[in-house]
Formats: structure tokens, sequence, C-alpha cells
């Protein structure tokens, strides 16, 4: 390991020395020093600077009636994501770089992006779409995706995008919630090679909700079969617009961008809508700050559109910003393994953010893969989703960043739009398993049951105590009129060590009662990843009479016998956290059931543990798992 650091178990260990960030790194980085020259909320003046307002704000907060960042201001989302930059002379540079499912490959410089976005918000004001009405987007990674939501924001209009997994049942739903009149969705898509019908989804979606549902449809499968007549395939409905141009429209800074569902993993799924200006100050300013892109610098976040993430840092955050931003329409492990590595070759990406599980995955697969590759282009890696544990961290730095580049966690929710906790990586030393401390500008707590505040080091509730821009409407709880009486409690368990960097230790929901002590998921998952030869760990408290802690491992490749690591799983839980959270039960999976953004659905894995049934499996990556899992009957061993 570098710099003397080690590695060991145990989450709240903070004796290990913090990693500088690469000196390369921080010669070119973006900023600093953490400096703030003015107080809350005036701070965050600095992230409205880096969008272009049509008319200046005139306050940076007003809490008069709710929370009106940058109260006064106007400007345009799709303005400050294209023209802005066409203008600036970047109208040659690429703007998007698609890779298709199937080895095609498309690039959209900036005056592409502005030619496509304009044709579409002609076509979408001529079919009568108006500002703040709601337009449906069910589409998978296509460039038209983010077209859409661009053409949407360039006349003011609101999108809500639904992830294409979704069942048409969820899509329902959202159609008749937003009372959305304008759906846009694509014949299918394909996943690991095998078509997938997204059409008829619609279609049956339609038939549920009580208003009529104007229909556009992308092409995206290889076959002849005719749309239908409920649709407008989108090839027409584009056509007659080529070359014409419509204005941007003011929006005030409070007018909504989007509406988007949190992804549910533990409680049900809420429509949370987020401002033009507060939302796109803070995705711009933390992309130029976390995730410390330039103008011009190649950039992947592997999350899909379809989540909050790939909103903010796959469409906003990078195109803001005037950078080029990779689409990836394939998943990370087909149709080989070394895929992943072999796009940021290909691309020369330089910025890379992805999830903690991804990670995972490709060091179960062994080293071997990312190794054969040259990654001499990346300067910055990211995580978001999850918590990171040490190895993986570990294997990040070493094997995809060489040592050489600076590592980011980013902290945030659906909910705060941006990210909120994170090191500055040219500022902050790393700290593996810690996010690092809240950004400029934001405050946390950590509290008890009782809402007071617990000791440096102690475990409880996340809370948000200051309103910051990226925030959702309707996004936390006033007291008082008063700024500091609103509170925000995440719904995240976590502690601060003696730094000041903020260690996450699992959802609140997913909290284990273990002999009259709460403990947190990532605690355990922490000691037992923490095992040689285990790639990754979830655990789950079933209650049968007094809750047991339920382990589901699984394990690097060439690795065994299950039983001996199933003995040192055991030990290394005791060792530290206690005895009393020694797992009942260990089960050997070859993998976790996982959202497609990535995260770990404890929920399924607890009704696996006690048969209860698993709920809809439709936001899963890999749904095969849950069958698997539920067909292994003798786990005790
Ligand atoms: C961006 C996003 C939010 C939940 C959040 C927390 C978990 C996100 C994390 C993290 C540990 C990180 N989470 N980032 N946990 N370390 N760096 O993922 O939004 O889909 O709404 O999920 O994800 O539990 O509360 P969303």
């Amino acid at each position: 390991m570098t710099d003397g650091m080690s590695f060991r178990g145990g989450v709240r260990d903070t004796e290990n020395a913090l990693v500088d960030p690469p000196a390369a790194f921080v010669e070119q980085a973006n900023v600093t020093a953490r400096g703030v020259d003015r107080e809350w909320p005036e701070c965050w003046a600095r992230a409205a600077d880096y969008l272009d307002w049509m008319t200046p704000y005139e306050r940076v907060l007003d809490a008069t009636d709710g929370y009106d960042w940058f109260a006064g201001g106007e400007l345009n989302a799709s303005y400050n994501c294209i023209d802005r930059h066409v203008e600036a002379g970047r109208k040659s540079q690429t703007a998007l770089r698609w890779e298709g499912r199937l080895g095609e490959t498309r690039t959209y410089t900036y005056h592409d992006l502005s030619r496509e976005v304009n044709a579409l918000a002609a076509a979408l004001r001529d079919r009568g779409v108006e500002a703040d009405d709601v337009v449906t987007l069910y589409m998978p990674m296509v460039p038209e995706l983010p077209i859409a939501m661009l053409a949407c924001a360039r006349i003011g209009a609101v999108h809500s995008v639904v992830f294409a997994g979704y069942s048409a049942d969820a899509l329902a739903t959202r159609l008749a919630d937003t009372g959305s009149a304008v759906l846009f969705a694509c014949d299918g898509y394909y996943r690991r090679g095998t078509a997938y019908d997204l059409k008829r989804k619609a279609d049956n979606a339609c038939l549920d909700v009580p208003q009529s549902v104007d229909r556009i449809v992308v092409d995206r499968l290889d076959d002849d079969r005719p749309h239908g007549d409920n649709y407008t395939d989108y090839a027409a409905f584009v056509a007659d617009y080529w070359g014409e141009t419509v204005a941007p429209v003011a929006r005030a800074a409070n007018d909504p961008l989007f509406e988007i569902q949190t992804s549910g993993t533990t409680g049900e799924p809420t429509l949370i809508r987020h401002t033009t200006g507060g939302y796109l100050a803070q995705v711009a300013w933390t992309t130029h700050a976390v995730l410390d892109l330039e103008p011009g610098d190649t950039y992947w976040c592997t999350a899909d559109i379809g989540w909050i993430t790939g909103h903010s840092y796959t469409v906003y955050g990078p195109l803001a910003l005037g950078a080029t931003t990779v689409l990836y329409e394939g998943t990370s492990d087909y149709p080989e393994r070394d895929h992943l590595w072999e796009v940021i070759e290909r691309n020369g990406v330089e910025v890379f953010y992805t999830a903690p599980t991804v990670i995972r995955a490709f060091a179960k697969w062994g080293s071997d893969h990312v190794d054969r590759h040259d990654l001499s282009s990346l300067r910055l890696l990211g995580t978001v989703g999850e918590p990171t544990d040490e190895a993986t961290w570990e294997w990040y730095y070493e094997h995809v960043g060489r040592e050489s580049c600076a590592v980011v966690d980013t902290w945030w929710q659906t909910e705060t739009g941006g990210v909120l906790l994170s090191t500055l990586p040219g500022v902050d030393g790393m700290r593996p398993e810690a996010v690092g401390p809240p950004l400029p500008g934001v405050s946390v707590d950590i509290v008890d049951a009782r809402g007071n505040s617990v000791d440096t080091g102690d475990s409880g509730s996340l809370v948000l105590t200051r309103p910051f821009p990226g925030m959702g409407v309707d996004v936390g709880e006033s007291t008082g009129n008063a700024p500091e009486a609103w509170r925000y409690r995440t719904g995240d368990a976590a502690t601060v060590d003696a730094d000041g960097y903020v260690h996450l230790l699992g959802r609140e929901d997913d909290a284990l009662d273990l002999d009259g002590r709460r403990l947190w998921t990532h605690e355990i998952e922490a000691a037992i990843v923490g095992v040689e030869g285990v790639a990754e760990a979830a655990v789950v408290g079933v209650d049968a009479g007094g809750v047991t802690p339920y382990a589901y491992v699984s394990l690097q490749r060439g690795t065994g016998p299950a039983s001996a690591i199933r003995e040192r799983v055991r030990d290394a839980v005791a060792r530290d956290v206690g005895a009393f959270a020694t797992p009942a039960t260990v089960v050997f999976t070859p993998d976790l059931p996982k959202t497609r953004s990535g995260k770990v659905m404890r929920r399924h894995l607890r009704q696996i543990a006690t048969g209860e049934g698993v709920s809809d499996t439709s936001v899963l990556r890999n749904p095969e798992i849950v069958g698997e899992l539920e067909s292994v009957t003798d786990v005790s061993e």
C-alpha cells in the first residue's frame, strides 16, 4: 500500500492517514483552496457564477415563502448546456459520444446537438407543448433521450424520465400522477444482445391513464415492424423542422426543470421536482469543483439517465461545463468483461464516475481485465450510490487509477439534486471509507433517536441543517420561518470522525437491532468484505423472535473453499464488530440483487431470507439472482 497506509476492518478507524491526492492532479485542479469568502447563503453565489443568466438574480436566497434560490433570476438550461458553448467557439467539439449496445458509435458536436435540440423543440412547440407541460421520456440510453430532455428545457416544458426497465404499471402511474400528455418511447432496446420490447409496455401503460397521450417513438430495434396508428415516428416528427431555431424560453430560477422518482431501494418511491436555477447551479459547480471537469474534457458517468445520477452527471453537469460526455448503452460486462476499460481507453476518458457495486464486480473477476488496458488518460475517479469499503477503494485507486488519480467518494440523493458531501480533490486528503467533509456551504449533523447531536465518532441519523440550491421542491421540514429552522432527515446513518470526514453506514430502514444495540449494514459488511477472497457482502436482519443477521456473500474468482471462508467471515465480524453481530447464516451467491442504479436491494434479500416472497423485481439489473437465491434451501451450512 502507498504512504504507509493500512487497510483494516472497522469503519470507525480514523487512524488511517489521509492519502494525499497525486501532486500532478493538484497542480491542475480546478479548486485549490477550501476558503469561502462569504457567509452562507451568499457563498452559494459561486455556484450561480457557473451559469449564464438572462436576468441576473436579486437575492441568493429568498426564504420568505419556501426556499427560492437565486430569486428574481431567469435562465434557460438548454442555453447553458448548448448555445453558450457554440457562441464561445466550441461548436465542433464533441458534446455527446454514444457507445451503442451493438458496437455502434455516434458522435454529436455541440453544433449537432444544437441542431437536434432546436428541431425537436420546434416540433414540440408546434405540437402544442407549452412551458410547464410535463413530457414523459421512457427511453433507454440512446442519444434521443438527452436531446429530448434539452428540447423540453428549451421551451420550458418539464421532463419526466421514466427508467426504461420499469413496468407498464409504473409508467402508467407516473403518466397519471404528472398528467403528462406527451410520451416519448423507443420501440425497444438491447440488453446483452437481446432485443426487448418497450413499445408494448408503453401501449399497455397508456390504456390505464385517464388523459389521452400523444406518443412519439424512436426506432432503436433493427426490425421492420410498423409502429402502429397510435404512434408518430420520431424521425417523421422532426423531419419538417431541420434548420429551425427556437429561442430558449426564459425560466425563473425557481421554475421546475424536471420531475424524477427516487430509486425506492427502501421505502416507496416518491416524485421529486427540481428547479431550473438552483439545481443547475449546484450541479454545474459540483461538476467543476468535485469532478474537476473542465471544458473540453472527456468524461464518463456510467449511470443510466433514468436515475438522478444520470440526469445530473451524465447530462446537465458535463454539458453545462462544455465537456464531452460519454453515453453508454451497454452493460459493463457485455460482450466482454473488459468492455468498460476498453471504452475508457478508446475514448481517452479523463474523469470517470461510477458506483462501488460496479467496481466490486470488476474486482471480483480479477485485475487482469483492467491491467491490460492503457488507462493513462484518467486523472480523477469518482464513486456514488453506496458506501465504498476500503478494499474496493484500494482496488479502484491501484488498478484503475494506477495510484496517479484523485479519488472522490460523493454522497448525495435524488432529493439533493447534486453532490453535498465529498472531498475537494485538489484540496483535501483522501480517506478510504469516508466520503469526506460537507462541501463549503453545506451543514450536517448526526443525531440520535431523540434528535440530539451525538458525540464525534458516534453513529446516528444524518441530517442536513441548511438549505442548499440543489434541494428538490418541498424537501425538508421547517419548524419556524428562519432558514436555521430548516432540517432534512436523509434516512442514512453516518458518523463523523475527528477530521470532520463523514462515514456513511447504510440506510436507516436497513438497520439491525441486535441485543438492544442498533447496527448499520455497512458496519458488518465492511468487516466481511475485509476477508480475503470476499468480493461483495450484504447483511440483513431477519426477525424470528429476535433479530438475527444473515449475510449474503459473493467470492472473488478462484477463491475457495466456501466452508473455510464462512468461518473467516464469522471471525471477522466477531472481531471487528462484536460476537453479538456474528451472522447466524452465511449464504454464498455468485451475485447480489442490485438495481440498475448500482444499489444492493437488501429489502429483497430480507424477503428471500424470511421466505415471504420478493416484490416487484423490475428495477433489478439481475432479477435472475432472486430466483436462484430463493431456491437455496440449505443455507445454514
Ligand atoms: C445519487 C444517488 C441516495 C442514497 C443515499 C445513500 C446512498 C449515495 C453514497 C451513498 C454511501 C455514498 N448513497 N451516495 N452511500 N456513500 N457516496 O445515489 O441518489 O438514488 O437517490 O440514492 O444512496 O443511502 O441516501 P439516490
